[in-house]
């Protein structure tokens, strides 16, 4: 019998008010059920932003120091639970488990972070210019947050969201990815267990048109943050300017990694490898594009081939895979589909390119890991995003040319240059457009410490992470208190 799993609405474990389900399945076996679970609508929505919205003045008056403290008891249950939960994500969405243990690493991470910034939540004191007058600025909350998350990191990204919203004084309502509903919902039974008010904690399982759009258009949510599809995010970015919501966008990337003719190559394979099939390719720092300086093409795309074509594929809780599934069928369907553009536009499918079906493979939604050769900077497999584990290799004459082609997409997340020369990595700091550029590293593996996000139709400005995502999180006030006991006019009694 598959667990069955319900919504946390207003204080409570309850079903969905129509009372439907929708099962969980494993992709490396899909007849395997990991969970069954509530699919919602919009009643249960809307009780779920009722109850945050009750639970809004007494959280946000809670002291941030205060808030901090759950913060680290939420860190501390997290690290007891580690290995049982990052096994549940594996079965529940595919990837290898020491990546599923990193995803929860940084979720952890997270929450020590929020911890310490409980006694952060830096304002401002600013010198007034009129005597006996004081002027500051700090950090308020803002309200309730609508948190939408996708199914590639499980416990790192809702936790990016939910820890600085909380730690800010907001209330949530929490739509994960209905790919990963267990992993969500075990991140709520955490915060629960370490202090968080019920009601300032709201999980509503189901989909993006029955949960997610209501979620976007009620008049009670005052802020959202998505990460997903550039697709959807124009539709939330859109949907939300009609109430003038605050809205983080992290959508899709198109990501590259250079290897100069200077660059150490067995650094740069280890680097692509990673960087392109790990998590499957379904990361959105994934590798999708590997641009080679035309003095080292060839002898590095042998060396690429011949590893590409050692990769294990299998079960994530096997040690002996280095790939595990696909995350679902219409995923495997776009990664099919992509491959036949790419054949269709003339590029060359040096290795994969097909369903895996060897033995127990067959039981699950596996893919060879696929390699593009004689792509051009046109072809759409070098422009559109795939989510999935192929790599699109281009080739170029010089540093101009590989950062040119780098940014020849409309998106503009993650990127990655390998040389050992100095001048090469500076000019791709300062010229490529992305917010996150690695020198001498893969694209993915960006730290829960600092900023992260990207240019262009990546998002829409937002970083999430680090310092700066507490910002999106909270409003600026300020505030001026005059002490001179008579009226003070700016600007005109001092000029
Ligand atoms: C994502 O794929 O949306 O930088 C997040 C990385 C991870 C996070 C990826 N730390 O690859």
């Amino acid at each position: 019998m598959a667990d069955k799993y319900q919504n946390f609405i207003n204080g409570e474990w309850v079903d969905a008010a129509g009372g439907e389900t929708f099962e969980n399945r494993n992709p490396a076996n899909w007849d395997e059920v990991v969970g069954v679970f509530p699919k919602s609508g919009e009643e249960d929505l809307n009780a779920a932003v009722a109850a945050a919205r009750e639970a809004y003045d007494e959280w946000r008056l809670t002291p941030a120091p205060e808030r901090g403290n759950i913060m680290k008891r939420v860190g501390d249950i997290m690290v007891q639970r580690k290995e049982e939960l990052s096994r549940l994500m594996t079965r529940e969405m595919g990837k290898v488990l020491a990546e599923t243990r990193g995803d929860y690493q940084e979720g952890i991470d997270t929450a020590y972070y929020a911890s310490g910034e409980g006694r952060r939540l830096f304002g401002h004191t600013v010198p007034s210019e009129l005597p006996n007058k004081f002027n500051m600025s700090m950090r308020m909350p803002i309200g309730v947050a609508g948190i939408i998350t996708p199914w590639n990191f499980p416990m790192a990204i809702p936790t990016w969201k939910i820890f600085p919203a909380l730690l800010c004084g907001n209330t949530v309502v929490f739509k994960p990815a209905s790919d990963v509903p267990a992993t969500a919902t075990k991140l709520v039974e955490i915060l629960l267990d370490a202090g968080i008010p019920p009601k300032a904690i709201n999980l509503v399982h189901g989909s993006g048109s029955k949960v997610g759009t209501p979620l976007i258009k009620h008049p009670d949510v005052d802020l959202i943050s998505f990460t997903g599809s550039s697709e959807v995010g124009k539709i939330i970015s859109s949907e939300s300017g009609k109430d003038l919501k605050r809205v983080s966008l992290e959508l899709g990337g198109k990501n590259a990694q250079i290897v100069m003719d200077d660059a150490k190559l067995d650094l740069a394979l280890d680097g692509v490898i990673w960087g392109a099939f790990g998590t499957t390719g379904q990361r959105c720092t994934a590798t999708s594009r590997l641009i080679l300086h035309e003095k080292i093409h060839d002898e590095f795309l042998e060396m690429l081939l011949d590893r590409v074509a050692k990769l294990r594929l299998g079960d994530g809780l096997l040690e002996s895979t280095d790939v595990g599934p696909v995350v679902n069928e219409s995923q495997i369907k776009t990664v099919e589909y992509y491959v036949n553009v790419g054949q269709q536009e003339g590029a060359k499918l040096a290795i994969g390119g097909e369903v895996a079906k060897d033995g127990d493979l067959a039981k699950g939604w596996f893919y060879k890991p696929t390699v593009f050769t004689r792509v051009t900077p046109e072809m759409r497999i070098a422009k559109e995003e795939i989510f999935g584990p192929v790599l699109s290799v281009l080739k170029v004459k010089d540093v101009k040319e590989a950062i040119d082609v780098l940014n020849n997409t409309e998106y503009g997340l993650s990127s990655s240059m390998y040389t050992q020369d100095i001048n090469n990595a500076f000019r791709a700091i300062r010229d490529i457009q992305c917010g996150i550029t690695y020198i001498n590293g893969a694209t993915i593996g960006a730290e829960a410490h600092m900023p992260f996000g990207g240019m262009k139709n990546t998002g829409n400005g937002h970083r999430e992470g680090g310092w700066t995502v507490y910002e999106f999180f909270s409003e600026v006030k300020v505030a001026y208190v005059d002490f001179s006991g008579k009226l003070q006019r700016a600007q005109i009694d001092n000029y």
